[in-house]
């Protein structure tokens, strides 16, 4: 046992530079801290992100609230608890909340403090982060799904996809993985530089052209596979984040061009660009009220990855309902988007139980925080969604995997995803 002393939080900022929250949990002698990230494109039903909506100093952007509830409320009722209990504690942060959607105490007070119980737990046992979870041995290695051009509400270039990413398929290690990402990245940012565009990049990291043609980015990423050296679809696949709650409108979808159409309509695109650029992963088709255009789609095709992100919001009870809708094959997993660290691990391990690819994700504010990257390998989840090789926040996660690959020497195989 090790006794929680007091917990106390402070005022940061996230990769986008808003405020957000970094809790410290201390035990006797120990400490230890973690931020929140923040969400841009959020679904309905995810856990709330408090802010102080009246403090016009900082644009109603401020956290201040929050860690007052961290300071008070949080800190007391956290002391003197074992820290090495994470399901007591987080059963403890939930009860003083007492709401579903964690609108009491804010899922980023939540959250922040979970984190950081957990990695002072790992740290007082002098074990890795990753060997904290419930994967004990046969640790495996996730896929990263890189992300490289940027649309949607995460650039503002008018491309209307969110995030066009790659997923080295191939790859028998992750730092292989990263030296394939890495290639197909330098020959993208040649081609965008050679057609006059700008090779900024938007929120996670994947270049931001001023293209506003889904197509016209594919054509792009296809050739920079090409020019690589890998065969797209084989080596290096295409996969997607749709984010489709921001491109529907009364039953309609704006995914392929600015026009809103039906969902057959939007069916029959989708199947088009499937098959013309050898796409295996599409995220968020639809939006997340939508489950009979969601199982539509999923029983129209074959050999696809299609991720439920807005649609379950890692929450247990959306995720059962998209199974028995056969809504979707993955799941993508946001620790803020339900609020705790144990919550997380439920959904992540009843989503595996199911058969689901679980895929670890970011968010598009995020920051130095590598939590994800060890809770990726401490749950044998097989991929990982933490943007481009650009942007320290995002970078930081892949360097820590590359840590835990090399840490496990030998031992450390790459997952499976099926
Ligand atoms: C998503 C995420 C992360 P955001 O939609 O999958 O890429 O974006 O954090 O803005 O919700
Ligand atoms: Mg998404």
């Amino acid at each position: 046992m090790s006794k929680i002393l007091k917990v106390k939080a402070r005022q940061v900022f996230d990769s986008r530079g808003n405020p957000t929250i970094e809790a410290e949990v201390h035990v006797k002698n120990k400490s230890a801290k973690a931020i929140c990230p923040s969400g841009a494109s959020t679904g309905t039903y995810e856990a709330y992100e408090k802010r102080d909506t009246n403090n016009k100093r900082y644009l109603g952007k401020s956290v201040f609230s929050a860690i007052n509830l961290i300071n008070s409320k949080i800190s007391r009722a956290l002391r003197n608890k074992n820290v090495h209990n994470q399901e007591r504690i987080d059963e403890i942060l939930i009860n003083l909340d007492g709401t579903k959607q964690k609108t009491k105490l804010g899922a980023n007070s939540i959250l922040a403090v979970s984190m950081a119980a957990k990695k002072l737990s790992a740290k007082v046992k002098r074990i890795p982060l990753y060997k904290s979870f419930y994967i004990t041995k046969n640790f495996q290695l996730p896929y990263p799904l890189m992300n490289i051009i940027n649309g949607g509400a995460h650039a503002n270039n008018g491309l209307r996809i969110q995030e066009f990413m790659i997923r080295p398929d191939k790859a028998k290690s992750f730092s292989e993985a990263m030296r394939i990402c890495f290639l197909v990245i330098k020959n993208l940012s040649k081609l965008i530089k050679a057609k006059g565009l700008a090779t900024s990049v938007g929120d996670e990291g994947g270049f931001a052209p001023m293209i506003n043609n889904n197509n016209q980015a594919l054509d792009l990423i296809v050739l920079s596979i090409k020019k690589s050296g890998f065969r797209n679809g084989k080596d290096v696949s295409i996969c997607l984040d749709v984010a489709a709650n921001e491109l529907f409108k009364k039953g309609k979808y704006s995914i392929h061009s600015k026009k809103f159409v039906s969902v057959d309509k939007t069916i029959s695109e989708y199947k088009k660009m499937i098959k013309k650029y050898k796409i295996k992963s599409i995220e968020d088709p639809f939006s997340e009220n939508d489950w009979t255009s969601w199982s539509k789609f999923m029983r129209s095709t074959k050999k696809m990855q299609i991720v439920g992100d807005d649609l379950y919001v890692t929450n247990l009870e959306r995720l059962k309902k998209g199974f028995l809708n056969v809504s979707s094959n993955s799941i993508l997993i946001k620790l803020n988007q339900i609020g705790t660290v144990t919550e997380t691990l439920d959904v992540i391990r009843f989503a595996q139980t199911i058969g689901f690819n679980t895929i670890i994700s970011h968010r598009s504010g995020d920051s130095e925080n590598t939590f994800i990257a060890d809770l990726a390998v401490g749950t044998n989840s097989n991929q990982i969604k933490t943007g481009s090789l650009a942007r320290s926040e995002r970078v930081a996660k892949y360097n820590q995997l590359i840590r835990i690959e090399e840490e496990l020497g030998k031992k450390g195989r790459m997952n499976k995803i099926h």
